[in-house]
């Protein structure tokens, strides 16, 4: 073979090899079918949830919503049903109504429950505190209301609902007088942290099969997850295998945070031993940017598959945008699901799909 004639021959090979190789790559990246759901398209990679109501504060999201928009998810956490003013507002009479219908439709549709939540220093009850007597009394008082609370309704959904977010932003916002919410009935109840860790111990004992979070906002900004380590540290709750993970809530926004602040925060937990899930993801978003809303939501989506080893689920706080706690809050209407307010697919959907 001359020389010529084997350049010859290397050139068509490595064309044939080259276009055989496109070929086969195209072939093996199929286009994500049509009708693919979020639940869907991150099986791989982690559960997606939705928060939804039932019928508590006069929003019922299976009245509202098609099994197959729900579909999209396949995990559920109760937006309000499970908080103690819903579920035991006055002592021994509990409402099970709105909680119990969450828990048949996910046991029904095969979809994980995580349940929320169990202390926070809002929608608890009365009852449950004494602002008379020493504050032994009042410590007393409020951890024998709190046992009796996490037992009955941990007894309940054992093996139903399989993590809870035992307790809910006792963290302060900023390094102040004291790293902690002080104006928490809890605290001021207790006279000091230490609710944290008995609330730890009372809901392991109660179901000690259930994974137990420490949920709260704010967490990746690096101050603010400070307190959170340090706390966790100071009440030896990793040391004493009393918490399971945190869940970073999420109500983030078009630009805030990125990507390097999201890795970082997730590294620091993991870190700590703790396991982390992403429990009430939202952005605040007016009608106008919904083209940013899909950028941000592809970028988000395309992190988190990043680091999906090290995350266990992601929730939305809500389902589609004809109810979210933002437009109360903010104070304007809110556009931040990926379904919009008829519960039709947007733009974004799709490109969280194709982030996966
Ligand atoms: O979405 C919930 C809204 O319906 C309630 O009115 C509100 C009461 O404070 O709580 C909202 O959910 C909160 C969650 O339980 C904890 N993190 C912040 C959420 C938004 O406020």
């Amino acid at each position: 073979m001359t020389l010529k004639s084997s350049r010859f021959t290397l050139f068509s090979l490595t064309a044939i090899f080259t276009i055989t190789a496109l070929i086969v790559s195209c072939a093996s990246a199929p286009e994500v079918p049509e009708g693919t759901t979020l639940a869907e398209a991150y099986e791989n990679h982690f559960p997606i949830g939705a928060a939804v109501a039932a019928g508590e504060y006069s929003f019922d999201s299976f009245a509202r919503y098609s099994d197959a928009l729900l579909g999209e998810f396949n995990s559920l956490t109760a937006e309000n049903a499970m908080k103690p003013a819903i579920l035991q507002p006055k002592k021994g009479e509990f409402n099970w109504i709105p909680a119990d219908k969450i828990v048949a439709y996910a046991v029904d549709h095969n979809m994980r429950l995580r349940g929320h939540t169990l202390v926070w220093h809002n929608q608890t009850a009365d009852w449950m505190f004494t602002d008379s007597g020493t504050q032994d009394e009042q410590r007393a008082k409020a951890m024998d209301s709190l046992r009796d609370h996490i037992a009955a309704v941990m007894t309940r959904y054992k093996g139903k609902v399989t993590s809870w977010d035992v307790v809910n932003e006792v963290v302060a916002d900023s390094p102040g007088d004291s790293p902690y919410r002080t104006d928490s009935p809890w605290y001021q109840a207790y006279g000091g942290i230490g609710y944290v860790r008995e609330a730890f111990e009372m809901a392991r004992a109660a179901d000690p099969d259930a994974l137990l979070f420490y949920n709260d906002y704010s967490m990746i900004d690096p101050g603010k997850r400070q307190r959170v380590l340090d706390m966790i540290d100071e009440l030896g709750l990793v040391r004493d295998g009393l918490i399971d993970g945190v869940g970073l809530q999420a109500h983030w926004g078009l630009s805030y945070p990125d990507r390097t602040t999201l890795r970082d925060a997730v590294r620091d937990f993991r870190e700590a031993g703790l396991r982390v899930e992403i429990t009430e993801l939202d952005i605040i978003c007016d009608e106008w940017d919904q083209e940013l809303l899909a950028d941000r939501y592809e970028n988000l989506f395309t992190w988190l598959r990043e680091l999906s080893d090290d995350i266990d689920g992601v929730t939305f706080w809500g389902v589609a945008d004809d109810h979210t706690w933002l437009t109360d809050f903010h104070g304007f209407t809110n556009y931040p699901f990926l379904f919009d307010t008829e519960g039709n697919r947007k733009d974004a959907h799709r490109r969280v799909i194709q982030a996966a």
